[in-house]
């Protein structure tokens, strides 16, 4: 057989170690990294200088296209093992027994800004998994939401010009809020479903450790006898899925540009690993029949009452990449990357995806040959008869590069053939009512009910998370400049809710315009709970990071106690002074994490104080003080204060009550986010 499985990088870039002599990159040692070399001391550099040509010709060519979507984004090593083996679902070799690990590589993205974006905006996330199986890569590449904004790949590319920063002016970044994107909405009632998501809290994620994913698509898995299963995949985060509020994460977008891609690293550097449940959904083919809308439709979910979710695995994300760019920027994944066991429906999404993905991955990575990357590369050997073209660091042995040949059936030079037994892809094209004998430019009339399930997921939220709805509406509406966009919004909201409809309205100050005409009436599908995040919410410290302020004559002790009993529970605290060098405390000295004014509070979960009052006295001329303890009582966090503290909390209007405690109250404090504080506060509409 052909040894095509080899030499993906490997032995052909030996990279010398660290202490190495400095080489070109063709080996020849370099004496001088420094100074170019010129005509003389004061004289022109001379063409003659391939050190310096070399260098700066391989620096100008470091970049390669930005995702197109997707730009920013995070990612990590990892494994997933199998807890519940489903052989009689599906014959694919990660499901089949319990206790089998397989490799993955996660990862996480927004979608609408560029690579260089913030990491906070309203966005959907993706999440994308890279297994490497025994029987080839499968890439399961999802989105932090169920659902997905339009019904047929023919309309991603206007979905997505329209997300992106306008054609003309080449703004906003990394923002939905803005008229062509609802533009686009206001035309497509399709898009509903998602928006009402995207405007939920799921679109501002606490952490990405702390978000769901989803497959989006049905898919199907086949079993050994061949017989065909509907499912879906679901992420659930061990850590609970959490979010941030709004005007949280347009702070954050200024305290750290790199708040979750930092959040990922660290908590993977200091042994913290991340973890998800993963979860199938199956759908029976009767339940498929039966549904009011179609299976095939990405706008909808498969509520978890009608199909429970059923664990089959876990992931552990245990290990950082090594460099960013040769494995999270050169990481192409591909929903046509599938294995034995799985396979595809005719989603017509989903079916223009298989298509897309390559063509990306050639025009981002220059060529066919991005497989042998080795962040791409399977981990099991690969063969066949593909040969050449541009970077091929492969070099196949034998004469035969054609199939059938007869040069040696048994032999080396013959290469690999064909086994019949592997992936075939499932038969019967005529489920669920398909008619495949016309080939047809159409959506099939199931997919017309655009309303019932938005209206199911503002069922199922809480009055707080509804507020937080109508209001994201209201902020994106804000910046719509066309008045008849707004207009045709508040038309299909009002059929998701009038109410929905009327409170969006009041909060932009316009009148209710008749609501739209449904291309097909909405159903009755009740609510469901799982669709909320606070109804969910986990009580816990773990995973979330805690400040202590403190200032010089502060009481160690109390400090101290309160950083073990957080760290108890599984939190992180920073210690946050108004500077950082050591000082001296009553009970010995101590050196703060972070200065006060670079470490605002938008950045913790939670935020207690241990000062004197003499210090107290200089924070309240402080801005940034103010601020600190201000924005953690309008972001609904539980504050922890001392006797001397507690006069700082005074001087800024902050009241005490649920979750603004004394020292001694706060670690079980700290574990919550205090919602019924937020009617106080803001004019929720
Ligand atoms: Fe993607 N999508 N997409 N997408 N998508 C890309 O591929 C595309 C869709 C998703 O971390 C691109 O490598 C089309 C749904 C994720 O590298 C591109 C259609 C879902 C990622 C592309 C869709 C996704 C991408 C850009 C409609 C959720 C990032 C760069 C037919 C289920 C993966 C790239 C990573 C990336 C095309 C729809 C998720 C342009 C044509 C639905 C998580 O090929």
């Amino acid at each position: 057989m052909a040894d095509d499985s080899k030499g993906n990088g490997g032995e052909t870039h030996q990279r010398a170690g660290s202490g190495a002599r400095l080489t070109t990159n063709f080996g020849v040692p370099v004496s001088d990294n420094q100074n170019s070399l010129k005509a003389g001391s004061k004289g022109p550099t001379l063409l003659e200088d391939f050190v310096l040509r070399e260098k700066i010709f391989h620096f100008d060519h470091e970049r390669i296209p930005e995702r197109i979507v997707h730009a920013r984004g995070s990612a990590a090593h990892g494994y997933f093992e199998c807890t519940d083996p489903i052989p009689e679902l599906s014959r694919a070799a990660l499901f089949a027994e319990k206790g089998k690990k397989t490799p993955v590589f996660t990862r996480f993205s927004t979608v609408a800004g560029g690579a260089g974006s913030v990491d906070t905006p309203r966005d959907v996330r993706g999440f994308a998994v890279k297994f490497y199986t025994e029987d080839g890569n499968w890439d399961l590449v999802g989105n932090n939401i169920p659902v997905f904004f339009i019904q047929d790949a023919m309309k991603f590319p206007d979905l997505v010009h329209s997300v992106k920063m306008e054609a003309d002016r080449g703004y906003p970044q990394a923002a939905s809020a803005h008229d062509t994107f609802w533009d686009f909405v206001s035309l497509m009632p399709e898009t509903l479903h998602t928006v009402i998501w995207a405007m939920s809290d799921r679109a501002i994620p606490r952490s990405l450790r702390m978000m769901d994913g989803f497959g989006v698509h049905t898919f199907r898995l086949i079993n050994d006898e061949g017989r065909s299963t509907f499912v879906k995949f679901h992420w659930k985060p061990r850590l609970g899925v959490q979010s941030l509020v709004w005007d949280e994460s347009a702070k954050l977008q200024g305290a750290d540009n790199d708040y979750h891609r930092r959040d990922l690293f660290e908590a993977i550097d200091a042994g913290d690993y991340p973890e998800w449940d993963l979860a199938i959904q199956v759908i029976s083919d009767e339940l498929a029949e039966e549904l009011p809308y179609s299976v095939l439709d990405a706008t909808k979910i498969v509520p978890e009452e009608k199909a429970p979710l059923r664990v089959i695995g876990r992931m552990v994300l245990d290990r950082n990449p090594d460099n960013f760019f040769a494995e999270t920027e050169q990481a192409a994944f591909l929903p046509s990357n599938i294995v034995p066991g799985i396979d595809f429906t005719n989603d017509p999404l989903l079916q223009g995806r298989l298509f897309s993905y390559l063509d990306t991955q050639k025009s981002r990575l220059g060529t066919t040959n991005f497989h042998q990357i080795p962040i791409n590369a399977p981990k099991c050997p690969f063969a066949n008869m593909q040969r050449d073209g541009m970077m091929q660091v492969m070099v196949p042995k034998g004469r035969a590069n054609y199939e059938p040949n007869s040069l040696d059936e048994a032999g080396e030079e013959a290469g690999p053939r064909e086994t019949g037994d592997q992936f075939a892809t499932y038969k019967d094209n005529a489920q669920l009512g398909n008619d495949g004998s016309e080939k047809l430019r159409v959506r099939d009339e199931t997919f017309a009910d655009h309303y019932s399930q938005p209206r199911l997921f503002w069922n199922s939220q809480t009055d707080n998370e509804r507020a937080h709805i109508a209001g994201a509406f209201v902020f994106e509406l804000s910046k719509v400049e066309l008045e008849h966009v707004r207009a045709r919004v508040l038309s299909l909201l009002q059929n998701i809710a009038p109410e929905l409809g009327e409170r969006v309205a009041k909060g932009l100050g316009m009148d209710l315009p008749e609501p739209a005409t449904p291309a097909r009436e909405p159903v009755d599908l009740g609510s469901s709970d799982a669709l909320s995040i606070q109804k969910n919410w986990n009580d816990t410290l773990e995973g979330r990071k805690v400040a202590i302020l403190f200032a010089e004559g502060s009481d160690k002790g109390m400090i101290d106690g309160l950083k073990s009993d957080i760290e108890g529970k599984g939190g992180s605290v920073m210690l946050v002074a108004p500077r950082v060098g050591e000082m001296e405390l009553k009970g010995g000295k101590l050196a703060a994490d972070g200065q006060l004014a670079g470490s605002p509070s938008p950045l913790f979960d939670a935020v207690a104080m241990v000062l004197m009052p003499d210090h107290v006295e200089k924070l309240k001329k402080d801005a940034a003080a103010c601020a600190w303890v201000s924005d953690a009582f309008a972001h609904l966090k539980a504050i922890g204060h001392c006797p001397g503290s507690k006069a700082l909390l005074e001087h800024c209007n902050i009241p005490s009550g649920e979750g603004v405690v004394p020292n001694d109250e706060f670690v079980e404090a700290a574990s919550k986010r205090y919602w019924d504080r937020e009617e106080s506060l803001r004019d929720l509409p």
